[in-house]
């Protein structure tokens, strides 16, 4: 079953052709509507869509085409607890988690929500301990620093939601995330540290990564040359589903906290794999993530396709990667504290949507997830832009912008904002060669000069963006992002008919690794791979100095 064959889908393909040359910047001087019949509210966070290449009819015949595949319905399965991950055979309700009305959601005809609300209270009572100072290092010394070990959804959803929290955090505490299995990462977050205030978090959801597992081993040794064993069950915790592995890891199972196979990794930020976070911030404000969450869910579930914010992003996703051929998506957070954002949202939707065989199993035919990238603005400005104004490539930007800074400084905030408006602006207006011409006139150029100059200073324009646009970045409004961007990517997920819920790419990895590193260690040359792999391979063993 391919969306390709849907009279939606063809109708759009008709439309594309007669709409391509259509010009926004025409659009907007014939339609003085147009910001407020595209724009739409979730709570306080706006978004305008409206430098877009669109018109009515296009929204019109992407909500049909969402429709004709059953997006409600596809919807419905996931907040019911339905085994939508097939090829994993599991339910994908990490809604659960931030489920703040209580109400039952079943997994295999099971309430899960008991199960959730028993670890959100082990997660309060053990930060409770920690930041009253009940909970002590073995030398009776508060707790100072949280390292959390863990990689891919372990990481960064937590690392991310830390750093642009920080205004929250909790006077005396601070938190680190290893993830490389480079000992770089290690080491040099180690080095910093003392024993006797550190409180590692070893979070793994399989607790069988190689990277998680070797850190966390090289952490115990290193906490072990202060320590000694009896003292362990106050400096480790474990976030896992896999009880066995963490007891025979040397982590006491009371100390660890339960996930469940029902939440995909890059889903998990909300579960305890939020507790770094938690640590970090309190569970009050981990709560309000959750509250906003919870709110945008509601929004998802609830709303008219026209007015739902996760349906129009992930449509106008789908009109730019299957029609207009956009390979790469850039999301600008106008906002130096949410820095990890694009890395974050770059393993939500590539992990996702990066596959090429439909739920059937069939090998598909059109475009899937694009390659999500960026980097805070101002910064972006001065680097890549250059291409997404004047290269050969169609980009959508998402830009994304808190009204209010939580560290006010003079006028900052306002040129920070007027950027991030003005590269909005000038990507849809472009310039024409007519304008460029003025303004070279006026700059005295004239003759050969002003002909060999003209033609690099014209911009297309026509080149779209979306505007998130907020008040500030509390607690609550960063869960109605994430979760905005989860949503989204469900429905582009939907539209093109794959299991957004799986990875097999990063199984992979887990596995290809796994057989070369004994490889590496041997004395004599190996042999059985490719020839560069071989060659590389031996390579390395001679340059290793053991
Ligand atoms: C996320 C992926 C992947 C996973 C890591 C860590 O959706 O499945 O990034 O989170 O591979 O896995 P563990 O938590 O099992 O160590």
């Amino acid at each position: 079953m391919t969306p390709l064959n849907t009279p939606e889908w063809q109708s759009l393909d008709r439309h594309y052709t007669d709409l391509k040359y259509v010009s926004m910047r025409d659009e907007f001087a014939l339609d003085s509507g147009r910001f407020e019949r595209f724009s739409l509210n979730s709570g306080e966070l706006l978004l305008d869509y409206s430098k877009n290449r669109i018109t009515k009819e296009t929204i019109e015949k992407l909500i049909a085409l969402a429709k004709s595949l059953g997006l409600s319905d596809w919807i419905e399965r996931m907040y019911t607890g339905e085994s939508i991950n097939t090829t994993e055979g599991r339910a994908v309700s990490h809604i659960a988690l931030r489920n703040r009305s209580n109400r039952p959601i079943k997994v295999d005809g099971k309430d899960v929500m008991p199960a959730v609300n028993a670890v959100l209270a082990q997660m309060k009572q053990f930060c409770d301990q920690v930041h009253q100072g009940k909970w002590l290092g073995y030398t009776d010394k508060r707790i100072s620093d949280v390292v959390n070990i863990g990689i891919g959804g372990s990481d960064l959803g937590p690392a991310m939601i830390c750093e642009a929290l920080e205004p929250y955090a909790i006077a005396g505490m601070n938190v680190h995330f290893v993830s490389n299995v480079d000992g770089t990462d290690l080491s040099t977050t180690l080095e910093k540290l003392s024993p006797e205030t550190t409180l590692f978090i070893v979070a793994s959801k399989t607790f069988t990564t190689q990277e998680t597992l070797t850190n966390a081993q090289s952490a115990r040794a290193w906490f072990l040359r202060a320590g000694g064993v009896e003292d362990i069950a106050k400096h480790f915790v474990a976030v896992s589903t896999n009880a066995d592995a963490v007891a025979k890891f040397g982590i006491n199972t009371d100390n660890m906290f339960e996930i469940w196979d029902w939440v995909g990794g890059r889903y998990s930020l909300w579960s305890a794999i939020g507790l770094p976070i938690a640590l970090y911030v309190g569970m009050e404000s981990f709560e309000r993530l959750l509250d906003g969450g919870h709110e945008m869910d509601n929004h998802f579930r609830k709303q008219p396709f026209e007015n739902n914010m996760p349906v129009i992003m992930g449509l106008l996703g789908v009109w730019y990667v299957n029609f207009f051929g956009s390979q790469t998506h850039a999301i600008v957070p106008y906002d130096h504290s949410l820095t990890r954002f694009p890395s974050h949202m770059q393993q939500l939707d590539m992990e996702s949507n990066g596959k090429l065989t439909n739920r059937q199993g069939q090998r598909i035919s059109y475009s899937t997830g694009p390659v999500i990238w960026g980097t805070p603005g101002t910064n972006g400005q001065h680097a890549y832009f250059q291409l997404i104004h004047q290269g050969t490539q169609l980009i959508p930007v998402d830009f994304v912008l808190p009204v209010n800074s939580h560290y006010p400084e003079c006028d900052h905030q306002s040129i920070l904002l007027a950027n991030g408006l003005a590269q909005s602006e000038a990507l849809m207006k472009g310039k024409s060669a007519e304008e460029v011409r003025t303004e070279l006139v006026n700059e005295g150029y004239e003759g050969e000069a002003l002909e060999a100059l003209q033609p690099h200073k014209i911009f297309p324009g026509n080149r779209p963006s979306n505007t998130l646009i907020f008040p500030k970045l509390t607690p609550e409004m960063l869960g109605q992002l994430v979760a905005l961007y989860e949503h989204k990517v469900f429905v582009q997920g939907a539209i093109w008919n794959i299991n957004s819920f799986d990875q097999w790419g990063v199984e992979l990895g887990k596995q290809l690794a796994k057989a070369i590193v004994p490889e590496l260690q041997k004395d004599a040359d190996i042999s059985g791979h490719d020839s560069s792999t071989t060659s590389l391979i031996n390579l390395i063993r001679q340059l290793t100095k053991r």
